[in-house]
């Protein structure tokens, strides 16, 4: 058995881990890796180009349901950007600050050691990633192969030859349907120096990061990635200049949780410039930033810099369909799909990152599961619906439903349940204490987190949540579809809590559910 047919071999996730990790650094000729059965013609049901979230599940999804899906996947691995350059580094990095802020914070206390002029290694961290990061690829594969019985090329592009069709290092293959799912790639920052070594996004970030970062760093952009890309900066003991066209974290939809998290972020020690611009990167001498030329409130501003983070937006790779096939896109170069996701061109689908917003694991998978059952002859219509969120800081942020303002406009007897408590005390009070932040509620309350309940007071329906803190996101998974159903203020205080827990919805419910007419805490 060659290594470049493993069709009828069982491999383990040890040997898969082995064979990517020489894939990726090159210490092995760089083949094509075939997993496509033997004795049967190359025509399936469908061919998912690339294999990331989107078109793992959705070729999954088919092959659940007795289809014959084809995955063709130019990494050497499937799982696509989540395992190696997007959401698992970043949850390292979240971990990694809210540990560092922890550290920081208790310095010298307790078992704290001192962390006086502590730098940590960002390289250091970026470095176990890099070796780590192969573990969970292994498993894909593995799970994809042997539990999920998917097929699949990896380790070669695909090149689209029609509607139908496909080629892959040299073979082809056909199918009643295209599933393409490229994803999408960071945009660049198009200003004088951006080509300077030292000017990062995420992906080149994990991947090619090779020295350690100075004390000054610029991050542009003022989204998720920029804050949480920021944040771990920040706890690294570094000064961290925030450049922001717009305003910071917009996407948080609750004007005072909004305020908590970019407060604390400032207290950490976070430089944030919003409606400033990042004008130009100087050379170093060295071919490697040296400076940043920045606009701040109408100034001309220079950092001496080595180290720029650019976290700008992305943008889908749309370009090679659009060349093939004519599929047709939206002004941000994002596929246009109808609500069975497939495209312009009748035969052809479009799932993930590759059809635009909201760019989310939960989107990718499902629209990939979506797109199968369509291809399956099922009637579909993939309209998300309105999904929690959440991003990191030194904390993690959740919400769900309009923030405080909107929901007032929208339910003129709105009611919130606060923690800490709407009083002249402020933050300065011992809740929400939880896991995580129980020695930041006795010794450094103001530190301990913010939580929101929103609550219409004419229906007791819940219309809204907003959390800072940690270990509340999970809760947001389930409780979305609870306030989707119509949960009532009565229902939520009629559950089990697990006391105590991250967020005190329940119990404070309770508290309040016995009036009639409904009153805030
Ligand atoms: P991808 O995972 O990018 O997959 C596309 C695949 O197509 C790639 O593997 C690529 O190699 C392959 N490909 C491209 N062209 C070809 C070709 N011609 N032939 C063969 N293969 C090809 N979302 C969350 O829900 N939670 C998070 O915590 C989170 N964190 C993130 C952090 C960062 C920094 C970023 C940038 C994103 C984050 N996201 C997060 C978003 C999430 O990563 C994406 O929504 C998701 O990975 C998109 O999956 P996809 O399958 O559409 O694309
Ligand atoms: C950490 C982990 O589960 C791997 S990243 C997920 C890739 S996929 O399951 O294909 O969405």
């Amino acid at each position: 058995m060659k290594l470049n047919d493993v069709s009828v071999q069982g491999l383990t996730i040890r040997t898969w881990r082995a064979w990517i990790d020489a894939a990726l650094t090159g210490a092995m000729s760089s083949r094509p890796l075939f997993n496509v059965r033997p004795g049967r013609d190359d025509r399936f049901d469908a061919i998912f180009i690339g294999g990331g979230a989107a078109g793992r599940f959705g070729a999954a999804y088919l092959r659940a349901m007795g289809g014959r899906p084809l995955i063709v996947e130019s990494f050497p691995f499937l799982g696509g950007s989540c395992p190696h350059v997007a959401c698992v580094p970043h949850h390292l990095f979240s971990d990694c600050a809210a540990e560092l802020m922890l550290a920081r914070t208790f310095a010298g206390r307790l078992w704290f050691p001192p962390m006086d002029g502590v730098v940590v290694s960002i390289r250091e961290v970026v470095e176990l990633f890099r070796r780590g990061r192969t573990g969970p690829h292994a498993v894909m594969n593995y799970q994809t192969k042997e539990q999920l019985d998917v097929e699949f090329v990896l380790n070669a592009p695909a090149h689209i030859v029609n509607a139908r069709t496909v080629e892959v290092a040299g073979r082809r293959f056909s199918g009643r349907a295209l599933v393409l799912a490229t994803g999408a790639r960071a945009r660049k920052l198009d200003i004088p120096g951006a080509g300077l070594r030292g000017v990062f996004d995420y992906a080149s970030f994990v991947n090619d990061l090779d020295y350690e970062p100075g004390n000054t760093i610029v991050v542009v952009g003022g989204g998720k990635t920029a804050v949480e890309y920021a944040s771990f900066f920040n706890a690294t003991g570094r000064r961290v200049v925030m450049v922001t066209r717009g305003r910071l974290l917009a996407a948080i939809p609750d004007a005072e949780t909004r305020a908590y998290v970019i407060d604390r972020l400032v207290e950490q020690g976070v430089e944030v410039h919003e409606g400033a611009e990042l004008l130009e990167l100087r050379d170093g001498g060295d071919g490697r930033v040296g400076s940043a030329v920045l606009r701040v409130g109408g100034e001309r501003v220079v950092e001496a810099t080595d180290f720029v983070f650019a976290a700008i937006g992305e943008i889908p790779n749309s370009e090679t369909a659009v060349r093939a096939l004519g599929v047709e896109t939206n002004a941000a170069g994002a596929i246009l799909v109808d609500e069975c996701l497939q495209t312009s061109v009748p035969g052809v689908y479009a799932v993930g990152d590759l059809i635009g917003p909201p760019m989310e694991m939960f989107k990718a998978r499902k629209s990939g599961t979506y797109a199968a059952r369509a291809i399956m002859g099922e009637a579909v219509s993939f309209r998300p619906a309105s999904h929690p969120d959440f991003l990191h800081t030194h904390y993690e942020v959740s919400w769900l439903g309009p923030g405080e303002e909107e929901a007032r406009a929208r339910y003129p007897r709105l009611v919130t349940l606060r923690l800490p408590p709407d009083t002249p005390d402020g933050l300065h009070v011992g809740l929400p204490a939880g896991d995580r932040v129980m020695l930041y509620a006795l010794a450094k309350p103001h530190l301990s987190g913010f939580q929101k309940l929103l609550v219409d007071g004419a229906s007791r329906r819940i219309v809204g949540a907003h959390h800072v803190g940690y270990g509340a996101k999970d809760a947001f998974q389930y409780l979305n579809k609870l306030v989707r159903d119509g949960i009532t203020i009565d229902e939520l205080g009629d559950l089990d809590e697990l006391f105590l827990n991250p967020t005190y919805f329940i119990q404070l419910a309770r508290l309040r559910s016995g009036a009639k007419e409904l009153i805030g805490i």
